[in-house]
């Protein structure tokens, strides 16, 4: 069984980070190990929210898997916290790396032209530094465009969209893939580009009109899964857009649905129709 190390918050209540990172990985059939940056109540988009850094446990948890001659088939980190833990990761990325895995990098810190509320431009300059280390580095537009200094722009045409991907490309990714990528009326999807390869990539599916906390690390959790599954970063991308695209959808007709996430518990077995196809 292939094994990942994800690194992110633990949101006690709120469906993001390692509460969706952690079911959605397990149910494509991978082990997933996790590293929790910080342990909050709910996510910030909640009014209130408590935050306890855990920074001071990444060296010595990291340090028993190095005895214990752990490994893992990949890294994928998200929603992170400090601008120390950021360093912290990078020597991390040092110590796992090897010939065969991969590093996936979800930047999280910023959407709709805002960085989130516990994050300054200081912390997002420096975690710009993760990208170059990363094998797969997915951004969305408002988090590309603060690393690489381009303006923000609600509306755009296709040539934004080529220029802010080349920008990000040259923070150093070997394949960079901007998230949320609307190039017709009506639809969304990726545009990313393989540097090796030479290769770009897009892909648009239907536009639901709504939006959830959450559906970022649901997307980046399932490319992951799908990666390990051995899927190429194509096809991972695609059904990752196709399944948060669904599962928007059918969280949008539940009455019931919560404000702050997606109901993907009732998607997952979607998610493995979609993944064997
Ligand atoms: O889903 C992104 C995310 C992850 N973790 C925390 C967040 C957010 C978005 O607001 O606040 C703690």
């Amino acid at each position: 069984m292939k094994r990942v190390l994800t690194i992110q918050d633990i949101s006690c209540m709120g469906k993001c980070s390692l509460t969706v990172a952690l079911p959605v990985i397990s149910a494509l059939g991978s082990e997933t190990v996790i590293l929790p940056t910080a342990l909050l109540s709910t996510h910030t988009a909640f009014s209130n929210y408590t935050c306890k850094d855990l920074s001071d446990q990444i060296e010595p948890v990291t340090d028993v898997w190095i005895k214990e001659g752990v490994k893992f088939d990949a890294i994928y980190t998200g929603y992170l916290g400090t601008i120390e833990q950021i360093d912290q990761i990078k020597k991390l990325f040092a110590k796992f790396r090897t010939e065969d895995n991969f590093i996936f990098v979800d930047p999280v810190m910023a959407d709709f032209g805002e960085l989130y509320p516990a994050f300054d431009m200081t912390y997002a300059k420096k975690n710009a530094e993760l990208c170059a280390e990363a094998d797969i580095f997915v951004p969305n537009i408002t988090e590309a465009a603060i690393m690489t200094d381009m303006e923000y722009r609600e509306s755009y045409d296709r040539a934004y969209i080529e220029e802010l991907l080349d920008r990000t490309v040259q923070l150093g990714a070997k394949i960079t893939v901007l998230t949320g990528v609307s190039l017709e009326e009506g639809k969304t999807g990726i545009m990313g580009y393989d540097r090796e390869k030479n290769e770009y990539y897009t892909y648009q599916n239907r536009k639901i009109g709504a939006s959830y906390h959450g559906t970022g690390d649901l997307f980046s959790s399932t490319c992951v899964g799908e990666l390990l599954k051995g899927k190429d970063w194509k096809q991972a991308m695609r059904i990752a857009a196709d399944y948060t695209a669904h599962t928007i959808e059918v969280t949008l007709n539940d009455p019931d649905k919560p404000w702050y996430g997606v109901n993907f518990e009732s998607t997952l077995p979607d998610l493995m129709k979609l993944s064997a196809d």
